[in-house]
């Protein structure tokens, strides 16, 4: 290890689509927008997206990341994450008198909305996705008695439903795709009637990234993925890379994660990135590669993206005069709430 120039038969294939989507860029923006437009500090609920170094940049910048809606002051500005977030936290905000901007990805707004149309029909949901995500939380919110998770084929055999001649299956946007597939052959041969949802629910982002992981893991040996642990596109990455053949895959949210010994044997790296990761994270991994010998770069392209989404609407707004004329209606001291 540890040669400077390039080494013959050591290669790096380099996937794209990779880093940020539409909804990841928006709600970063959002983020430096509001710092720009209103001055620190602004509250997010939980993490804008999941990724430590977007996260621990924008602390610095003046963001203040709060798990619950009552740790932030009243008058104050809060932001929802691009997860989304249950109607119940709307009115959180509304009674601890603050103005609030919502990041939710128009992706996952999409799920919200059939979720609602689906419980409004009277359907039994069967939400596809993983126990616990702040998305599962957030859709899960928008119509709790009709909807109950399936966490993966091995949720199925416990699955009931009040009528299975109505029932719908939806699903999380960040999901492997091979898996959710599997989950939904198991439900509907438990559920022969069971309908799928109007168009995808796992976003094109998630889907464009595992079919360049997939293309990938054929040739690679190594697949680093660049990502946060709690990023789940990103965990789904490192699971298609190892399903698609390569030897070995991790997950690193910097260079100086990865080990030295991963390299042994190895003469192909792929490299990529889940949708929450800034490229400059993605250019460190590839000159620590670059550094050991693995100059030589192969794109390897699976789809061209071109979507983006417009700033939340609230941006527009005076929300500082807004936060304030909320505690000066309703009273309040801008000491936190119980
Ligand atoms: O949902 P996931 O854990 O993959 O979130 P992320 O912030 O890593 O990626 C972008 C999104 C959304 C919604
Ligand atoms: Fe939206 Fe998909 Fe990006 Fe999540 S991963 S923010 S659903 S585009």
């Amino acid at each position: 290890m540890g040669a400077m120039t390039a080494s013959p038969g050591r290669r790096v294939l380099l996937a794209a689509p990779r880093g940020y989507c539409a909804g990841v860029d928006r709600a970063v923006i959002a983020v430096e927008k509001a710092l720009e437009q209103y001055g620190a500090p602004i509250y997010v609920r939980h993490e804008i997206v999941h990724n430590k170094y977007v996260v621990q940049t924008l602390e610095k910048k003046g963001a203040i990341f709060v798990e619950r809606t009552e740790e932030v002051p009243p008058g104050s500005i809060v932001m929802f994450s691009a997860h989304g977030v249950a109607p119940v936290v709307h009115e959180e905000a509304e009674r601890g008198r603050l103005a609030t901007i919502d990041a939710t990805c128009p992706l996952v707004t999409k799920v919200h909305k059939e979720a609602v149309r689906f419980a409004g029909d009277d359907y039994d949901i069967l939400l596809i996705g993983h126990e616990g995500h702040e998305e599962v939380i957030g859709t899960t919110g928008e119509a709790p008695a009709h909807i109950q998770l399936v966490d993966g084929p091995g949720d199925v055999a416990g699955v009931e439903v009040r009528d299975p001649s109505k029932v719908v299956w939806l699903s999380q946007t960040t999901l492997s795709v091979d898996e959710t597939m599997e989950t939904v052959d198991a439900l509907k041969e438990k559920f022969p009637q069971l309908i799928s949802p109007p168009s995808d629910d796992i976003c094109y982002a998630t889907q464009n990234r595992q079919l360049a992981v997939k293309q990938m893991g054929e040739q690679a040996d190594l697949v680093v993925v660049v990502g946060s642990r709690n990023s789940s596109n990103s965990k789904r990455l490192v699971e298609v890379a190892k399903l698609a053949g390569a030897r070995a895959s991790y997950l690193v949210d910097f260079a100086d994660e990865i080990d030295e010994a991963w390299l042994e044997g190895v003469s192909t790296v792929g490299v990529t990135s889940g949708a929450s990761v800034p490229e400059v994270l993605v250019e460190q991994v590839l000159a620590w590669l670059a550094a050991r010998g693995f100059e030589d770069v192969e794109l390897v392209r699976a789809a061209e993206e071109s979507i983006t989404f417009s700033l939340p609407k609230e941006l527009r707004r005076d929300l500082r005069e807004e936060a304030a004329a909320l505690v000066a209606e309703r009273g309040g001291s801008g000491t936190p709430q119980a």
